[in-house]
């Protein structure tokens, strides 16, 4: 844990917004408040280590087959420029924010993006961002764990990152009551290190 934050390393923090912190968001993650003040703990260790720190955000628009109403699975959420898209007011933000679904895609990695017809999956910017900044390993948190953490998680091990999960600042939606300890064992098993 000691040397856990350093020069080469990132610390992105994953869809600290509204929708998923707040108890009022259209989907709010139990225990999504809680988190805020751990991951601004979080920010302010990598900051002081000269690390540094990312955030991702959901950004979604009004129609895309990620949400029930076209065919996909979700509420409405995280529609962009709308209050629940916004990141959580005592959030730290201090750092660029890349921003995924903004053209209607699905998926969930802050890495990459899927077409929604096509389902080709091309890059965000964040695998660019943390290369030019030399960054070797990365430290993920935030929401949600069996979703955007973990594909996150998942694809910064295949992009070649060191990758840690930083458990603590991090709640699962649970659609199942056991996704979020599921997600641990499949981030564990990808090798990502749990912390
Ligand atoms: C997420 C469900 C739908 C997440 C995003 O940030 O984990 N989950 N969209
Ligand atoms: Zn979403």
């Amino acid at each position: 844990m000691t040397n856990l934050y350093g020069p080469s390393t990132a610390l992105i923090v994953v869809d600290v917004q509204n929708d998923f912190a707040d108890p009022d968001g259209s989907l709010t993650v139990a225990g999504g408040t809680d988190v805020v003040p751990v991951i601004n703990g979080q920010i302010q260790r990598a900051k002081d280590a000269g690390a540094f720190v990312v955030y991702t955000a959901d950004w979604h628009p009004e129609s895309t087959p990620h949400f029930l109403k076209d065919g996909g699975i979700w509420p409405v959420h995280c529609v962009g420029n709308m209050w629940g898209s916004e990141f959580h007011p005592d959030l730290v933000v201090d750092g660029p924010v890349v921003r995924k679904g903004i053209d209607g895609e699905d998926g969930y990695s802050g890495f990459s993006v899927m077409h929604p017809t096509s389902a080709a999956v091309t890059k965000t910017e964040l695998g660019e961002i943390l290369r030019d900044r030399g960054i070797t390993k990365i430290v993920i948190t935030g929401l949600a764990t069996d979703y955007c953490v973990k594909e996150t998680a998942l694809d910064g091990v295949t992009e070649g990152f060191e990758t840690v999960l930083f458990s603590p600042g991090s709640r699962p939606v649970n659609l199942g009551p056991t996704d979020g300890e599921t997600a641990i064992e499949a981030m564990a098993s990808a090798g990502v290190e749990i912390l």
